[in-house]
């Protein structure tokens, strides 16, 4: 019943945004349709080429085309919403009849409007902090899967704009702040995809931070879309005598970080050269264990756990409402969750419980103390508790975090894993849980080099 094949629904593409793959990170390729991209030969021959290349990462293993018709990158110059649409229209009615998915960056309201109106699927805006009520409510009202990029000012000023105390928790909470600006509208939270924003705004070093916190940003519980491909940062990164590398030049680095990113959780990665990262994300896949490695045009999609023909339902997600109701595959569309862990079981996440601690080899961790942070994923039926309303029924997430605190600031020992080990067992014993995630950060370790947090992640089933 739910294999799913691409040929089902298109030559080459998945058909809809529900029917993409919910079990592995996604492919986003990146279909500039700019001048400077495709209109040597005049305009219908640039929408043809636009459309051939298109064609082209589908078959390279694209799950999505993001469709662009105006450069959002620092310092680009703007254009007309009218001249926009008339450079990808025609690409996006030729590659939506062929059945690709297809999301649309775009800064323009109006843009967004005629776009779902020729078949596209997403609407990706770079806006940031000045998106504009007009999308909003295009987005509202259409109830359109949106991405929402963390982004300050415009193209123009945006790199004047960089400066945060602290990049990562400003970033997340201008992104929700945004997020409920939408909802509030009567956007759904599960149409809502969150990206951290890479280059829009941020500098070297924030946008690595960024890439490093991606768990915070999938524990948000909204899909997370990656845009790492080709900027600058990752020039910066493989420069040579002071020169940075050229754009042309970051495809096998833009691949690493797509299947870091995949290990990561993130829902999909937005990338120029499909084929490396489309095998980037196959491997970290194999890595985790997780879904097939390769998923390919016109390849049988393997049932996962619950969806064999035999298989009763998986558990329900906590926020796992179908996308659609009625869902014919039967899956769950729910926004991913770290992909070393089945990704639909019901859950409560409980992060940053803070106490001073004495933990640490150095016997200066052991006299002076120090803070931690333990982030927790607790595993267990809610199916009960739901229905009944009954506190008894789950786990008191007050008395989980009173626990945890009391075990951090209690016996010193001299691992973070040896303390991560201790908490996972305690909470196994003492409440419901089927399995639990233990992270312990100790933010503040005595090391030399200057870093940003050690954490240790550990998961313990009963
Ligand atoms: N980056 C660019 C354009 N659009 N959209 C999203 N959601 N995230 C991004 O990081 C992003 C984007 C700029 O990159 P390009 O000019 O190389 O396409």
């Amino acid at each position: 019943m739910t294999t799913t094949t691409r040929t089902a629904h298109g030559a080459l593409g998945w058909g809809s945004f529900e029917d993409l793959p919910s079990g592995r990170t996604l492919v986003m390729g990146v279909l500039n349709v700019t001048p400077d991209s495709f209109s040597d030969g005049g305009e219908h021959a640039g929408h043809e080429a636009a459309i051939a290349h298109g064609m082209r990462l589908l078959a390279e293993g694209a799950d999505v085309l993001d469709v662009g018709g105006e450069s959002t990158r620092p310092g680009s110059e703007r254009i007309t919403p009218a001249e926009e649409q008339r450079r990808i229209l025609p690409v996006v009615e030729a590659l939506a009849a062929a059945g690709a998915v297809l999301s649309v960056d775009t800064l323009h309201a109006a843009t967004a409007a005629a776009v779902l109106d020729a078949g596209a699927h997403l609407v990706n805006d770079v806006s940031g902090l000045s998106v504009t009520p007009a999308m909003v409510e295009v987005v509202a009202e259409r109830q359109a899967p949106y991405v929402l990029t963390h982004a300050r000012g415009t193209p123009a000023t945006m790199d004047g704009l960089a400066d945060y105390d602290d990049v990562v928790d400003e970033v997340l909470a201008e992104l929700e702040t945004l997020r409920d600006r939408l909802v509030a509208a009567g956007v759904a939270p599960e149409r809502i995809v969150l990206d951290p924003g890479l280059g829009f705004a941020k500098r070297g070093a924030q946008n690595w931070a960024l890439l490093r916190a991606l768990p915070r940003f999938t524990a948000t519980g909204h899909r997370v879309l990656v845009g790492a491909s080709r900027k600058r940062f990752l020039g910066a990164l493989l420069e040579t005598d002071g020169e940075a590398r050229p754009a042309a030049g970051r495809d096998t680095a833009s691949a690493a970080v797509s299947a870091l990113s995949a290990h990561a959780g993130a829902w999909a990665v937005r990338v120029h050269d499909v084929r490396a990262s489309a095998d980037a994300v196959a491997v970290a896949h194999a890595w985790l264990g997780t879904e097939p490695a390769v998923l390919r045009p016109g390849a049988a999609r393997r049932p996962r756990p619950g969806e064999g023909p035999d298989e009763p339902p998986a558990p329900r997600g906590g926020r796992g409402r179908a996308l659609r109701a009625g869902d014919r595959a039967g899956r769950q569309h729910v926004p991913a969750a770290p992909p070393r862990v089945p990704d639909r079981r019901d859950r409560i996440n409980l992060l940053g419980i803070g106490a001073v601690g004495y933990h640490g080899v150095l016997d200066q961790e052991k006299r002076s103390g120090q803070p931690f942070f333990v982030d927790l994923v607790m595993y267990l039926d809610l199916s009960r508790a739901g229905a009944e309303d009954d506190v008894a029924l789950t786990a008191h997430y007050g008395e989980v975090a009173e626990e945890v605190r009391d075990m951090v600031i209690g016996p010193s020992v001299n691992l973070l894993e040896t303390l991560a080990d201790r908490i996972a067992r305690r909470l196994l014993e003492r409440f419901p849980l089927e399995a639990v995630e233990v992270t312990v950060h100790k933010p503040k370790a005595p090391i030399e080099v200057t870093f940003s947090d050690v954490s240790v992640t550990i998961y313990r089933e009963r």
